[in-house]
C-alpha cells in the first residue's frame, strides 16, 4: 500500500534567506502521508512512534512542487514501520523571469526517512486481509532450455518443482505438461503422472490443470486431462493477441471447456488477459455457464493483452461482483511490482517460470519457487499471513 501527497509549498514555508524551507516541513508531510497509510490500513490516524532515520538531501525553496509518497515496509500487531521519500517534481524559474516555472526532466529527492507508527490493537476498526494464496506457474507452454535452464519438462522435474513451491509458500501449483524434448503437451497421461508424484509427496498442494495449452491447440487436446479431476483447471474468458500470434478463445470453446469442467467437477479460474474478458464471465454467469463467485486471475503484460501497470490492476479488480476473489499473473518485468500490489490491495498472487525468469533484474530464478519466496518475503514485511492449504482451499471455494 502507497500514498502520495503533491505539494506546493509557499512564502509562508519558507523561514531562511533565499526563501529556503526547514526540514521540519518535510517532516510534517511525511505525517500526512504515515495518517493516510493508517487510515486505510486501520481505519483510525494512528500514532507516530519515532523516525530511525532522516536523510536531507537537497535543499527545498518557496514554490518548489514537492511529491512525498510514502509505504509500509513490515507490519507487526500494532506497530507499522514506513519508508517516506520526498521529491521536487517542478520549480520556479526566477533566472527566466518572475513566472516561470518548469516540471523537472528527473525529479530530485530532496528528504528520505523511515519510522514506525502504531496502532493500538483496540482501535483496529479494519478486517485484515485474507491469507495469501500462491500460486506457482512453474512451466508454462512458451519457455525454452534456451532462455532458462531451470524450466521443468518432465514429470519428474515437474514434481520437483511443484514440492519445492509448496515448501516456499505456494499453495496451488498450475501447471502445463511438456514431451520429452520440451514441446509443450497437454496428454493427460503426462498430467496423470506428474499429479500422483506431487500427491505422493505434497498431498495438500492444490492442482490446477491448464487449459489453455499452447497456441494453436484444439478443446480436446487442452481439456482432456480434465477427465483425470483436478482441483482447479485455468478456463480463458476471451481471445487475446498473444505477441505474433492470438491466444484463440471463442465462445463456444469457453463453453464447451466450462461444460467439460462442470462435468468433472473442476473449479475454473477466470483468466482475464483484457478487460472486455471480464464482461464476458459476467455475461456467462448470468446464462448460467459458469458460477459466480468465482476466482478470476488478471494475466497483465502480455504483448496484446493488457499492460501490467498498476492502474490497470486496480481498474480490473474494481469490475468484479461482489465475493469475488481474485489474483494477479503479472508477465516479465511486471511479475514482482504487480505482486506487491497485489499483497496490499488484498487479492492474491500467480508467479513463476511460466511468466517471468528473473528473480531480479539480469538474474535467472533458479527455479518458480524463488519466486514464491519473494512473494513470501512481500507479504510477511506487510504483515499478510501466507495460507494454509486449508485456508487456501477456503478461500478459493474448493472442497476442504
Ligand atoms: N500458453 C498460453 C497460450 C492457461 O494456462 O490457461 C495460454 C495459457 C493460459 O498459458
Ligand atoms: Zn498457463
Amino acid at each position: 500500500m502507497k500514498a502520495t501527497l503533491r505539494i506546493r509549498l509557499s512564502s509562508h514555508d519558507a523561514h531562511y534567506g533565499g526563501g529556503l524551507v526547514d526540514g521540519a516541513r518535510m517532516l510534517g508531510l511525511f505525517g500526512d502521508v504515515a495518517t493516510e497509510l493508517l487510515v486505510r490500513l486501520d481505519g483510525d490516524e494512528g500514532l507516530f512512534r519515532a523516525y530511525d532515520e532522516v536523510e536531507f538531501l537537497a535543499p527545498v525553496h518557496a514554490g518548489d512542487f514537492i511529491e512525498i509518497t510514502g509505504e509500509f515496509t513490515a507490519i507487526g500487531r500494532t506497530s507499522r514501520r514506513m519508508r517516506f521519500e520526498a521529491r521536487k517534481v517542478a520549480t520556479p524559474r526566477a533566472d527566466i523571469s518572475d513566472s516561470a516555472a518548469e516540471v523537472l526532466a528527473e525529479p530530485i529527492v530532496v528528504c528520505r526517512a523511515s519510522g514506525t507508527c502504531v496502532t493500538p490493537a483496540d482501535k483496529q476498526r479494519l478486517p485484515t486481509l485474507p491469507p495469501l494464496v500462491i500460486t506457482a506457474a512453474i512451466c508454462g507452454a512458451e519457455v525454452f532450455r534456451d532462455a532458462t535452464p531451470y524450466i521443468p519438462y518432465t514429470p519428474e522435474e515437474l514434481a520437483a518443482e511443484a514440492v519445492r513451491c509448496f515448501d516456499a509458500g505456494a499453495r496451488v501449483v498450475h501447471l502445463h505438461m511438456r514431451e520429452p524434448d520440451g514441446r509443450p503437451s497437454q496428454r493427460a497421461d503426462l498430467f496423470d503422472e506428474t499429479s500422483r508424484r506431487i500427491r505422493a509427496e505434497r498431498p495438500e498442494l492444490i492442482l490446477q490443470y491448464s487449459t489453455g495449452g499452447a497456441v494453436g491447440m484444439g478443446v480436446p487436446e487442452r481439456a482432456d486431462a480434465l477427465k483425470l479431476g483436478p482441483d482447479m483447471c485455468s478456463l480463458t474468458m476471451g481471445s487475446v493477441n498473444f505477441g505474433e500470434d492470438v491466444f484463440l478463445n471463442t465462445e463456444p470453446l469457453i463453453r464447451d471447456i466450462a461444460a467439460r469442467a462442470r462435468a468433472f467437477g473442476v473449479v475454473p479460474e477466470l483468466e482475464i488477459f483484457d478487460a472486455g474478458h471480464v464482461d464476458t464471465a459476467l455475461r456467462l454467469a448470468r446464462r448460467g455457464i459458469i458460477n459466480l463467485p468465482a476466482h478470476f486471475d488478471f494475466v497483465l503484460g502480455v504483448p496484446g493483452g493488457m499492460s501490467g501497470s498498476n492502474d490497470r490492476l486496480e481498474f480490473l479488480v474494481g469490475l468484479l461482483p461482489e465475493g469475488s476473489s481474485w489474483s494477479v499473473a503479472g508477465v516479465g518485468r511486471f511479475e514482482l511490482p504487480l505482486a506487491r500490489l497485489a499483497v496490499g490491495m488484498g487479492g492474491h498472487v500467480r508467479v513463476g517460470l511460466e511468466d517471468n525468469l528473473f528473480v531480479d533484474k539480469g538474474v535467472l530464478a533458479k527455479g518458480s519457487y524463488e519466486l514464491v519466496e519473494r512473494v513470501v518475503a512481500m507479504a510477511t514485511a506487510f504483515g499478510r499471513p501466507i495460507a494454509t492449504p486449508a485456508q487456501a482451499r477456503q478461500g478459493l471455494r474448493l472442497k476442504p
